[in-house]
Order: C-alpha cells, then sequence, then structure tokens
C-alpha cells in the first residue's frame, strides 16, 4: 500500500471517530469535479447575478458591483452523493443571511424556498431556512483561491457540513451550483436538474437521502 492510501485510511478513520463521516461515504483527499454538461465560459463584461422572484427589491449585480458586498469565510465538510466526502473546505464568499442582515435584499414573507440558477439551465432547490444557515454561502473562493473553471468560477453556490453544528441541516453537495447566476425565492418548492432525475428532494447526508 502506498504512503498516501495509508494516509487517506488513516485521515478517514480520524474522521469517522469524531463522527464527521455520514453512513456510505468515504474520504477523498483529491477534489473530483462532478458536472453534466460543459464547464461555463465566463465574460466579466456580460456576467451578472439576479435575484429576483418573492423579493421587496429585485437585484442586478454585475461582477464588479457582486465584489463588493461583504463576504465571510467557512470552513466545512463536503459529501457529494457519489460518495466521496472532502473534510476541513475551506469557502469564502457572500452569506445570503448578511445580505438581509445588512439590508441589501428584503424578502417577502411568502419566500419559503431558494432556487440556484447557474449557466446552462442548471438548479437545485432548498429550503429558505438551509439556505440562510451558515454553512450554505455563495462563494468566489475556495482556499483562498478563486474558484477554478471547473469548480465553478466566478461564483458557486456551496453547502456542507461544519462540525459541531448539528443544528444545521446538510444536504449533499449537489445543492450548490456551480457557475451560480441567480437565486430566485419561491413560495412553492422547484425542484431542480438532478431532483427532477431522481435524486432526494431533501438529500440529508446523515439519513443517506441520495434518490427518491
Ligand atoms: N451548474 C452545475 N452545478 C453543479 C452540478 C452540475 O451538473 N451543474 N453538479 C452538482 C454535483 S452532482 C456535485 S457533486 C457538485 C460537484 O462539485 P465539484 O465539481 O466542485 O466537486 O457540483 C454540483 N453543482
Ligand atoms: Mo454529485
Amino acid at each position: 500500500m502506498s504512503s498516501n492510501s495509508l494516509n487517506r485510511r488513516e485521515d478517514e478513520e480520524r474522521v469517522r471517530q469524531q463522527g464527521r463521516l455520514p453512513p456510505g461515504q468515504s474520504l477523498t483527499q483529491k477534489f473530483p469535479v462532478l458536472h453534466y454538461g460543459p464547464v461555463a465560459h465566463f465574460d466579466a463584461q456580460t456576467w451578472d447575478f439576479h435575484i429576483f422572484g418573492e423579493v421587496e427589491n429585485e437585484i442586478r449585480w454585475s461582477w464588479d458591483e457582486f465584489n463588493q458586498l461583504p463576504k465571510k469565510k467557512v470552513t466545512m465538510d463536503i459529501h457529494c452523493v457519489t460518495r466521496w466526502s472532502k473534510f476541513d473546505t475551506e469557502w469564502e464568499g457572500v452569506s445570503v443571511q448578511t445580505l438581509l442582515d445588512e439590508g441589501y435584499l428584503k424578502l417577502k414573507p411568502t419566500a419559503r424556498f431558494v432556487i440556484q440558477h447557474a449557466e446552462y439551465g442548471y438548479s437545485t432547490n432548498l429550503p429558505l431556512e438551509v439556505v440562510l444557515q451558515d454553512n450554505f454561502l455563495l462563494a468566489t473562493h475556495f482556499n483562498s483561491e478563486p474558484l477554478t473553471p471547473d469548480h465553478g468560477y466566478p461564483l458557486r453556490g456551496v453547502v456542507g457540513n461544519v462540525p459541531g453544528r448539528d443544528d444545521f441541516f446538510t444536504p449533499y453537495f449537489w445543492k450548490g451550483a456551480k457557475w451560480l447566476r441567480g437565486l430566485e425565492f419561491t413560495a412553492q418548492d422547484k425542484p431542480g436538474f438532478w431532483e427532477k432525475a431522481g435524486y432526494h428532494n431533501q438529500a440529508d447526508i446523515w439519513k443517506e437521502e441520495r434518490s427518491g
């Protein structure tokens, strides 16, 4: 066995002992790339970020404007439904709760779900309360570097498990859309790309809600 696979096993055993390895998952030291369709091309001149639906103020931010928003860092464990988990990943970006707290965005009381809309029509849905948790971020950076194109540059949704925060609901990682272009707030739930393809709508990593 190579020393690398020995390390991998030791790391996996450690997170298992810590109660951080969800059922049916295994630890990876790599960062796999997974998506349907092509990697999106980014043009700062035409890119915009659109917030719409059950909101008091519809928003369109340019890339420059988006980058003037307050950002924060969150470290979390990410869990892909294809059974890889990556631990202690650090993300930087904009928190939706911060947008509310600082008055950039005001929701209508009818808003209950959030649909992430990405390039090429990819979408994924989450309950509003999950999007407002600290483990959901509109991320521009991974481990202090801008996202790479295949991981969603310039912007993606991310959601993962924050160790010790059992009060946060954590879904599988497909619930973060790469090449994110907008958020739609809705009164009714709207299953997204993988959810319509047979993945679980709620996707709780601890309950192994993979399909159905
Ligand atoms: N736009 C877009 N975002 C997407 C997907 C996709 O097909 N298109 N796939 C999802 C899935 S299934 C996973 S597991 C993660 C993978 O992110 P990664 O390639 O950065 O590991 O992206 C999610 N976001
Ligand atoms: Mo996935």
